[in-house]
């Protein structure tokens, strides 16, 4: 592999925070018994914020090898913003990564580029890795304008940004027609997406941003089918919903050679 693929799981509002205590031991677990390399293969959890504690606990206690990151994070960094999280406390959390702008944040909390680049600049101030969510509806993937919108968002917010940055962020493609309804993106339509991503990056911040950024597929990744999609050139990892609340599926996704 040119980068080191991802494995990264979104628990989304699933999972307590004693529910999830038990899904990552089991998961780390099961990977551990099938001697899975971690080395290779970097795999996150991004779990709800009230089971970051208990993650970073089990983590550092057992030494575990996995990553984790918080679902969403505020623009600011302190302050009068009720219900908001601030990076600062994610990075206090040991959190490495953080979600941003993920298709369910875009559509049910109406946040645009906007918010999403204000997201990913607060992140940074953190020391966190932005994983930036891209991607067309249905309606735009009909139009046949899927390439040129995603690309949109993606340059709204890497256009403020310099290529030493952009060259370690995570970028993950998610067609929303394909998240949560069984409906996947081939491996040819993710391939498609990440091709023009990269080509888009390295046009605008040159060829070490275009070949350091790992670009995930998301959107109904399973075991059954995480192979394929992992066999193309310019996907260097998987951001997993539905299948990453079970142990064993997500553990076999991980292992996906
Ligand atoms: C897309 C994906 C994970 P699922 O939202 O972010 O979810 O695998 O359930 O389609």
């Amino acid at each position: 592999f040119l980068r080191r693929p991802l494995i990264a799981g979104n628990w989304k509002m699933n999972m307590d925070h004693r529910q999830g205590i038990t899904l990552l031991q089991k998961t780390v677990w099961t990977l551990q018994d099938a001697n899975f390399t971690f080395d290779r293969v970097e795999v996150a959890v991004f779990p709800p914020f009230t089971d970051l504690r208990g993650v970073q606990t089990l983590v550092a206690g057992d030494d575990l090898p996995v990553a984790y990151g918080g679902q969403d994070l505020s623009p600011a960094d302190e302050g009068a913003y009720t219900g908001d999280i601030s990076g600062a406390f994610l990075k206090a959390l040991g959190c490495e990564f953080v979600l941003v702008g993920h298709s369910e944040r875009r559509t049910l909390h109406g946040e645009g580029d906007d918010v999403a680049l204000a997201k990913v600049q607060a992140a940074l101030r953190h020391g966190l890795v932005p994983v930036l969510c891209v991607g067309e509806s249905l309606e735009v993937r009909q139009a046949g304008t899927h390439v040129a919108h995603t690309l949109g968002q993606l340059s709204a917010v890497i256009g403020q940004l310099d290529a030493a940055t952009v060259a370690n962020l995570v970028v993950a493609y998610e067609p929303v027609w394909a998240i949560g309804t069984g409906e996947v993106a081939g491996p040819a339509d993710a391939q498609e997406m990440c091709a023009a991503l990269r080509e888009a990056v390295r046009a605008s911040h040159g060829d070490e941003a275009a070949e350091g950024l790992r670009l995930l597929y998301g959107g109904s990744v399973k075991a059954a089918n995480v192979a394929a999609i992992m066999a193309e050139v310019d996907v260097d990892g998987v951001l997993v919903g539905g299948a990453s609340l079970d142990a064993g599926e997500f553990a076999n996704i991980a292992r996906f050679e």
